[in-house]
């Protein structure tokens, strides 16, 4: 039955929130056949993640999602069936408002950010009353086993990931189009997005200095910045920088459809936040995460826990390779350049489990179906 839906989404500094909402919204309209409105406060940064936003536009059509900019005079509407929070972000106040007088009252859900860590389990789906209002919130967390919301992923992204994956022409077209037309063949292709981290110069130079050739393919950003830093000039988009064995290759920001492709297209993918962490999973490739640094390094056990569970049924050493590598990048520890060759001593290993824990992943559920099933028990 199609329901009407309202997410709300505020881009806080990155592009993970977006990026979560926009994946949501367009599932739950293309695939679930949902009439969705999407809230986005910065349409500039939205249109880095889907080139079809106008940022100009207050209300506009993207692949059947209705996208309003939110600001903060926002127009008297009447609420949704469900009203999803990103985030725990806060609605204001004559929409909540609005909230309580609807009838049926809308189900109220905060979407909230991924942990593997064993207490999500328990804290999934509870109900938070509202203190002045007659309205409920459920928390609904994403997760890795069956008993939390499941990972966002597509109907069709397995199939089009192996599709790609098993095409050698595909890759190379891909790489093709976004200027790297030399260094790839036979050199191990290393995806890089990360926060500034002080553990990226001693791999630069591990990387520099190995026996394996190396492309980095960086898109623009923090990690771009960062590197430019390290070899000590400004690296531009579209351009490659060789260091000994080292091609960095500089590319745009990809949409994140080509996003995927690029995960898809590399041997190893360092990622960090939430999304870019799912979708490398989903990629089959081994990752390398750096968790989105927060106060008394919570982010340290938030990373533990996940390795926890990724390297289980893994051979011992390359579960401590994986453990060690981890450690190092999130402590942002000079350690990384050791790690890095222990975890290429285990690489093959390494890549036979990635492919095995993205089938495994699919255990925990499929969130914007569980979404909607969990929402449609609630309505009144
Ligand atoms: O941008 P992030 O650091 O987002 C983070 C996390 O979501 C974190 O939980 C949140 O609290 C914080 O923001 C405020 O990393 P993340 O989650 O991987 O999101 C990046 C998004 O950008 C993801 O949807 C993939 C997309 N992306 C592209 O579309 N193109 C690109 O070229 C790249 C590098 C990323």
């Amino acid at each position: 039955m199609t329901r009407t839906w309202d997410i709300f989404c505020s881009v806080v500094d990155n592009y993970g929130d977006i990026g979560v909402c926009w994946r949501l919204a367009r599932q739950l309209s293309s695939e679930l056949g949902q009439s969705v409105r999407l809230w986005v406060d910065d349409l500039a940064s939205f249109r880095r993640v889907c080139r079809d936003v106008d940022p100009a536009l207050e209300i506009q059509q993207v692949y059947g999602v209705e996208v309003w900019h939110w600001s903060e005079a926002m127009a008297a509407v009447q609420p949704a069936d469900i009203v999803i929070e990103g985030f725990g972000v806060r609605l204001p106040d004559n929409y909540l408002a609005a909230m309580a007088e609807r009838r049926p009252r809308p189900v109220w859900i905060n979407l909230e950010h991924l942990s593997a860590e064993p207490w999500v389990e328990g804290c999934h789906g509870l109900p938070s009353p509202h203190p002045a209002l007659p309205l409920v919130k459920h928390f609904f967390f994403p997760g890795f086993t069956a008993a939390t919301g499941g990972l966002l992923i597509e109907r069709e992204l397995v199939q089009a990931r192996d599709a790609f994956q098993s095409n050698a022409g595909a890759i190379a077209g891909f790489r093709n189009g976004l200027g790297i037309t030399s260094g790839a063949d036979g050199a191990l292709c290393v995806s890089l997005f990360c926060y500034n981290n002080a553990a990226l110069p001693a791999l630069v130079a591990e990387w520099s200095a190995g026996e394996l050739p190396i492309v980095c393919m960086v898109p623009a950003g923090r990690a771009l910045d960062q590197l430019s830093a390290i070899v000590g000039h400004r690296i531009e988009p579209g351009s490659c920088t060789v260091r000994d064995k080292l091609t960095i290759a500089a590319i745009p920001f990809l949409d994140i459809d080509q996003y995927d492709r690029l995960l898809w297209a590399c041997d190893v993918n360092f990622v960090r936040g939430e999304d870019s962490f799912v979708r490398a999973q989903w990629a089959a490739r081994p990752l390398v995460w750096q968790a989105y640094v927060q106060k008394e390094d919570a982010h340290i056990a938030k990373q533990a826990a996940f390795v926890d569970r990724y390297v289980d049924g893994l051979d011992e050493p390359t579960a401590t390779a994986m453990r060690s590598i981890h450690t190092a990048w999130n402590r942002q520890s000079p350690e990384i350049a050791r790690c890095w060759r222990a975890f290429m001593a285990r690489r093959q290993a390494a890549a036979v489990h990635a492919q095995a824990w993205a089938g495994r992943l699919a255990g925990g559920g499929n969130l914007a179906i569980k979404l909607a099933e969990f929402c449609r028990n609630r309505l009144e």
